[in-house]
């Protein structure tokens, strides 16, 4: 049922979270094994506490870095980006599946494990930002990020190329706004055939909003999740297992 509606959709728009990259070794942040368990949100994804012990804030964010260093892009994420229309891992040709020529997909994103990026993923909104990525804290270029993959990285803290003053993980933090560049692209994304939500615990705003303002536009929304979530008795479809299983049987 769900196939058919993507098979038959013009625009289709995916919201994934940390569940999307379990299946790569990624911890998600609320899950048995998650992240927060060691740690409290509050305690860490914060500018307060980040302001109040940067060191050990970039403890966790080098130790995330460390992790996710390791890992790849599982089935969920190939299937995700061959339908936003980019050339399959596999090399076959564009367009190999059917279904999938004439729609415009957008994939927005709440990780920041870059995972979707090198997967090869278009027309993607990283919400949160990327852990691959640093900004000053005292934002003395306008705020604008830098990419800096080295693990570990030079010294912790690291300092601002720029000002020489702190550097801090460029994702947005609870209490942080997105950029409002993404929030509109993903508000846009709303009005679509299909909104499909893969790998969220659909808990965290604004992003946990958009499956409602999909259907409040008429979208048809589905939710691919291992467990039952916020979402799941609001949408059209849901769908609860593995999603590096069911992505690829779709
Ligand atoms: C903001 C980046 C304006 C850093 C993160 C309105 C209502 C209520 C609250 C708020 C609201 N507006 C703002 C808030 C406050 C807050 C919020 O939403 N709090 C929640 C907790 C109640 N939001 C904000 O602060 C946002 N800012 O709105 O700005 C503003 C400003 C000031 C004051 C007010 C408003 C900023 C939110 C961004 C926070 N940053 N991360 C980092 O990563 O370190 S959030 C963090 O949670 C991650 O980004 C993560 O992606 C995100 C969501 O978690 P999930 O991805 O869903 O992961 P989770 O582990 O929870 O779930 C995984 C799911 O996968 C599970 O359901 C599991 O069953 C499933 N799963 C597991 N394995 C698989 C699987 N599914 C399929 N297959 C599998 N194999």
């Amino acid at each position: 049922m769900l196939a058919a509606r993507i098979r038959g959709a013009a625009r289709l728009t995916i919201l994934t979270g940390a569940g999307v990259s379990a299946a790569s070794g990624v911890p998600t942040f609320r899950g048995p094994e998650g992240l927060w368990r060691q740690f409290r949100p509050e305690d860490l994804a914060t500018p307060e506490a980040f302001a109040r012990d940067p060191r050990l804030v970039w403890e966790w964010y080098a130790w995330r870095r460390e992790k996710i260093a390791a890992c790849r892009p599982n089935a969920a994420h190939d299937v995700i980006a061959r339908w936003s229309g980019v050339r399959p891992r596999n090399g076959a040709t564009q367009g190999s599946d059917p279904g999938t020529e004439r729609l415009k997909v957008v994939v927005l994103t709440q990780n920041v494990d870059d995972l979707h990026v090198r997967a090869g993923t278009r027309n993607l909104v990283r919400l949160h930002g990327s852990i691959w990525e640093l900004s000053c804290w005292n934002r003395c270029a306008t705020g604008a990020a830098w990419r800096d993959e080295r693990v570990p990285l030079p010294e912790p803290p690291p300092r601002c190329p720029r000002c020489g003053g702190l550097a801090r993980p460029a994702v947005v933090w609870f209490g942080e706004s997105l950029d409002a560049r993404d929030v509109g692209a993903a508000v846009e994304a709303t009005e679509c055939d299909v909104f499909l939500t893969v790998g969220t615990s659909s808990v965290v705003y604004p992003a946990a909003g958009l499956v409602h303002r999909a259907r409040e536009r008429g979208a048809f929304t589905a939710e691919v999740n291992l467990d039952e979530t916020p979402a799941s008795s609001m949408v059209d479809l849901a769908i609860h297992g593995p999603a590096e299983e069911i992505l690829p049987a779709l």
